[in-house]
């Protein structure tokens, strides 16, 4: 793959092209504000050579079962090192444009992004450019150059795809795919160096569950039938599930996510609390790894006590077809051309993903028929009353 810095035109095997254009809020003269579609073709990673080798199933085996058990497994090495390094030089162009701007608020007034981040809060890639949060549509639509080299290699990887079907079923749709950037010691004034488990613990502050997750119902309704009196509830098949990839090692001054495992099927609450602590994990991922868990998992991110560098999480949420999703699929040029060339390939995994699988009724109506064929099977099954 060709690599060129984002304020060169860039052409990644002939199927974009994205122009430099002045912006006036740019501190630097310049962002990546358009792309231009001029051919379709390339955007896609194959498929066809995807079908699992025998060593590959034997690890999709592995992970679904750390899926179910725990609710995380990680990735490794999804990312290279050559994507690794392109990805965060775009990212921290977007970022120091974003910091020079007005973003948000602070106490009721306005504040730049240099504020924001001083005053702790992330800086999210992916929605509007004059904000910090993470908007929809996401990065696909807001930052194509640092949305296209994590096409093929991430978003619509067939070993984070073969892995979603595993677990949701052959129906996986995207969501939400943006950029979160947690800013460093620098910006900040806070503390350098990397965490001990003490400090991981009393620093975390964002632990939750995601969207998606029906955990509350076991929990605040009794009546349900659940594991909360003999932890005997098998594994909960997700709704959603959450690929996280980190651009940095997780075990440095970035900070890991913590998680507790099994909290996806247990009786475990909001936050670990007293001797609910030693049940966290601090998740071993390398920078590129991507960490895949289930949306009931409870978890939560680490400050960054990096000197200098910014933490960097690549999110991407899947949700079963059919379900609400809040990326616009539509209209940002980048999407059209991927749709345009999974029809063009018949790569309804792909269309799928964008909401664009329509064929025969779509996924739903398809699913259907899977059903009328299971039921009839089984009324074939039936023997007469004794
Ligand atoms: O910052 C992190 O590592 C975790 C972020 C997170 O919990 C989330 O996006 O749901």
């Amino acid at each position: 793959m060709a690599l060129s810095t984002p304020h060169q035109n860039l052409s990644y095997q002939g199927a974009l092209r994205l122009q430099k254009i002045r912006a006036n809020h740019a501190p630097h003269g310049f962002i990546m504000a358009e792309i231009q579609q001029e051919a379709v073709g390339g955007l896609l990673p194959a498929r066809s050579g995807s079908v699992p080798s025998a060593a590959e199933e034997t690890l999709l085996a592995e992970q679904l079962e750390q899926f179910q058990s725990r609710g995380f497994t990680v990735l490794r090495g999804v990312l290279s090192a050559a994507e690794l390094a392109v990805v965060r030089e775009r990212l921290d162009v977007r970022l120091a444009a974003k910091l020079a701007a007005e973003l948000g608020a602070l106490e009721g007034k306005p504040a730049t992004g240099e504020e924001l981040a001083a005053a702790g809060h992330t800086i999210s890639i992916g929605g509007p450019v004059d904000s910090a949060s993470i908007g929809f549509p996401g990065l696909l639509s807001a930052a194509p150059e640092v949305a296209e080299p994590l096409i093929k290699a991430f978003l619509l990887s067939p070993r984070l795809l073969d892995l979603a079907e595993r677990v949701m079923g052959p129906f996986v749709q995207g969501d939400g795919f943006y950029v979160v950037g947690t800013p460093p010691a620098q910006l900040t004034g806070g503390a350098t160096g990397v965490a001990s488990r003490q400090e991981l613990l009393a620093e975390a502050a964002g632990w939750h569950r995601d969207g998606y997750s029906h955990h509350n119902m076991w929990r605040k309704n009794p009546g349900y039938a659940d594991d909360l009196a003999d932890g005997g509830q098998p594994f909960t098949p997700p709704l959603a599930a959450h690929m996280l990839c980190y651009l940095q090692d997780m075990d440095g001054p970035g900070g890991p996510l913590l998680a507790v495992p099994g909290s996806h099927r247990s009786a475990f609450g909001e936050k670990p609390v007293g001797a609910g602590e030693e049940a966290v994990v601090p998740v071993d991922a390398k920078a590129g790894d991507v960490v895949f868990f289930h949306c009931d998992m409870l978890h939560s991110g680490s400050v960054n006590r990096a000197d200098d560098v910014w933490r960097y999480m690549v999110t991407s949420f899947v949700v079963r077809a059919g379900l609400p999703h809040r990326d616009d699929f539509t209209a940002a040029p980048l999407v059209r051309a991927l749709v345009a060339e999974a029809e063009a390939r018949g790569d309804r995994r792909v269309l799928r993903f964008f909401a664009a699988d329509t064929t025969d009724g779509g996924p739903l109506r398809r699913e259907e028929e899977l059903w009328r064929g299971v039921i009839d099977e089984e009324r074939q099954l039936l023997r007469p009353a004794l």
